[in-house]
């Protein structure tokens, strides 16, 4: 198709003045379709950036520049028209003052490069919960991480029809080439100081510069069904959430759907896929990342996954920690800042085994001695701690049927957690919405090592797991959340509302070894969320929710009663420096903003654990 044939003339009037600004060479509307993928990877493989697998069919390793490397979030900006409506937790620049800052950088980016106009929709085409985005871009590895990662094509032009909603998604890698100059082998980018991932929210625009990778690239993702669709979500009472989905189903062959929300790198893709050590029980997967809910006529809330993708982290996944993930990547993936063997496969710390032969080429391009195990070694790692694979989710063994399914799934439970090797729970369900709403809000994970200048046992905050990727002032999320509560109930259906629950599969002992085995043993606890949902009474009331009541969950091996019950008890002391920590660090920073129903809440569980 050419610029001419587009139907949608906003689009064609937006994509003719990024063509005056930016200046390409020539211009490409993708249609989705597996030649232009193959074509896209030739482009690839023929400037050096990307490297053909031999022992995986259709599948290619590339290497980033190392200044290129993950999502950056000190350069990540939500440019709302006042600070205020960013609010505490996100970096802020005027919008008018960026768009200019942006608009010199965008000045003839494309030279000598093509750019590609990626039609996309986020969910399944025509979906009433999906939208539609399109993204400019002139990277061809961003298009068939987007072909994988998103549904592009000409299908989703037909569905934004003449005058459709779109977001409109600038990208540039901000490398020109000079005439006859090509990539070679060198992963285009611009410095760290360029780099900038921008949101203008009332607007509904992404604009990205700099970076080719990931979230900052891929703007379907983290920019468009995190950052822009939280404000979509706050403006039209729905909710977008950095969650998995999952499909699970009892030994009698009933299904519940739950949708989890834990921070980066707390093993989301790997609950999403789990395999269950309970007999009889079976998780499915509908999505790993982000979902996208609803309510539905009957007043139940529905949930879409709103990417067709999986784009994981590879270190650290095996055969033991996600069987499924490693089944859904032996073909027809794109591995980034992988190692690369002699024999022609990919490989990364914690991928099982030793690497075979007796060199390998680490994500840096360099030629080292095999490691004969797969054990991480600190600054000298083959593959980038944020290597990741990009592998279509059909391939996924058990995913879930109705994973595509337009109207989406009907969530009966919310799940929220984090690393917290004290204090926390195994697993707790809340005692009202609102409650469950503070929960949310208090997410966040312990930093163990003195790292990034937090003393030890400090707790990062992560409220909801949205923290860097919230639009807006999260104290106006906790209130959104809080009014679909409110929604439901008035409108009668307030007993359809998911339940909501804590869990923590990370408590460790005093030796600091983790109590619980986690991974499969992890069914033990959705199968009570499950129970739970049905109104089977397993559990006691405590000070701060619903906790197992003993005996409903049967430790696995290794886990002893003594364990079990300390996993299913209240940390009476924790729970009051907990308390404690929310209202002195976490809570004063939201200011007015802060929903005074959560002040309240923090109030009546710090009552209930002094009297
Ligand atoms: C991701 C993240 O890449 O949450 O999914 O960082
Ligand atoms: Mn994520």
């Amino acid at each position: 198709m050419n610029l001419n044939e587009l139907k949608h003339a906003g689009l064609k009037k937006w994509i003719e003045d990024a063509v005056s600004l930016m200046t390409p060479e020539s211009v490409e509307i993708c249609d989705g379709s597996k030649a232009e993928y193959d074509r896209m990877i030739k482009v690839l493989v023929d400037s050096g950036l990307g490297t053909p697998l031999k022992a995986r069919p259709n599948s290619y390793l590339f290497h980033s520049d190392p200044s290129d490397v993950a999502r950056v979030e000190n350069r990540t900006y939500i440019a709302s028209k006042t600070e205020d409506d960013a609010g505490p937790t996100n970096h802020w620049i005027d919008p008018v003052e960026l768009k200019k800052t942006m608009t010199d950088l965008y000045k003839g980016c494309m030279k000598g490069r093509t750019m590609y106009v990626i039609p996309f929709s986020m969910g399944p085409v025509g979906s009433d919960i999906a939208k539609i985005g399109v993204e400019i871009s002139d990277s061809a590895y961003v298009v068939v991480n987007m072909h994988i990662m998103t549904r592009v094509g000409s299908k989703v032009l037909d569905v934004l029809g003449t005058d459709g909603f779109y977001v409109p998604c600038f990208h540039s890698i901000g490398k020109p080439l000079g005439p006859g100059e090509s990539d070679n082998g060198k992963w285009p980018c611009a410095p760290l100081e360029h780099k900038y991932i921008s949101h203008f929210p009332e607007t509904r625009e992404i604009w990205s510069y700099g970076s080719g990778y990931g979230g900052n690239a891929l703007l379907g993702k983290k920019c468009l069904a995190l950052r822009i669709a939280s404000v979509l979500a706050r403006d039209e009472g729905w909710l977008a959430e950095h969650m998995l989905i999952l499909k699970i189903t009892d030994p009698k062959g009933s299904v519940k759907y739950m949708a989890c929300a834990f921070p980066s790198a707390c093993g989301k893709t790997n609950l999403a896929m789990l395999i269950p050590t309970l007999p009889g029980w079976k998780v499915e997967t509908v999505g790993d990342d982000i979902a996208w809910m609803k309510f539905g006529a009957d007043g139940r809330l529905y949930a879409i996954n709103p990417e067709s993708g999986f784009f994981g982290v590879a270190p650290g996944t095996n055969n033991d920690s996600n069987f499924n993930a490693m089944e859904s990547i032996k073909s027809n993936t794109i591995f980034t800042n992988c190692g690369l063997t002699e024999d022609g496969d990919i490989w990364w710390e914690q991928i099982g085994y030793g690497a075979p032969g007796k060199e390998i080429l680490d994500w840096k391009g360099n030629k080292k001695p095999a490691p004969q195990t797969d054990k991480a070694v600190k600054g000298e790692e083959v593959a980038h701690p944020n290597a990741r694979f990009t592998a279509p989710a059909k391939q996924c063994p058990v995913i879930a049927s109705e994973w595509e399914d337009p109207k989406g799934v009907p969530i009966s439970a919310f799940l929220f957690g984090g690393r917290r090797p004290s204090t926390i729970p195994l697993i707790n369900e809340s005692k009202s919405w609102i409650h469950g709403v503070f929960m949310g809000s208090i997410t966040g994970s312990e930093i163990t090592a003195a790292a990034l200048d937090l003393a030890a046992g400090t707790i990062r905050r992560d409220p909801f797991a949205m923290l860097p990727f919230c639009g807006y002032h999260m104290g106006d999320y906790f209130k959104h959340w809080i009014n679909i509560g409110k929604k439901a109930e008035a409108e009668g259906h307030g007993d359809k509302l998911p339940k909501i629950f804590f869990c923590n599969w990370f408590r460790k002992d005093k030796d600091d070894h983790f109590i619980w085995p986690g991974y499969g043993e992890n069914s033990r606890a959705l199968a009570w969320v499950f129970e739970r949902c049905d109104g089977k009474d397993n559990c006691v009331e405590t000070a701060i929710g619903n906790l197992p009541k003993p005996g409903t969950i049967e430790p696995p091996a290794g886990v002893s009663a003594e364990a079990m019950a300390e996993l299913c008890s209240v940390d009476i002391e924790g729970w009051k420096k907990e308390i404690a920590d929310v209202r002195e660090k976490h809570y004063p920073q939201f200011g007015a903003k802060l929903p005074k129903e959560l002040s309240e809440e923090l109030d009546a569980i710090e009552k209930r654990l002094n009297s």
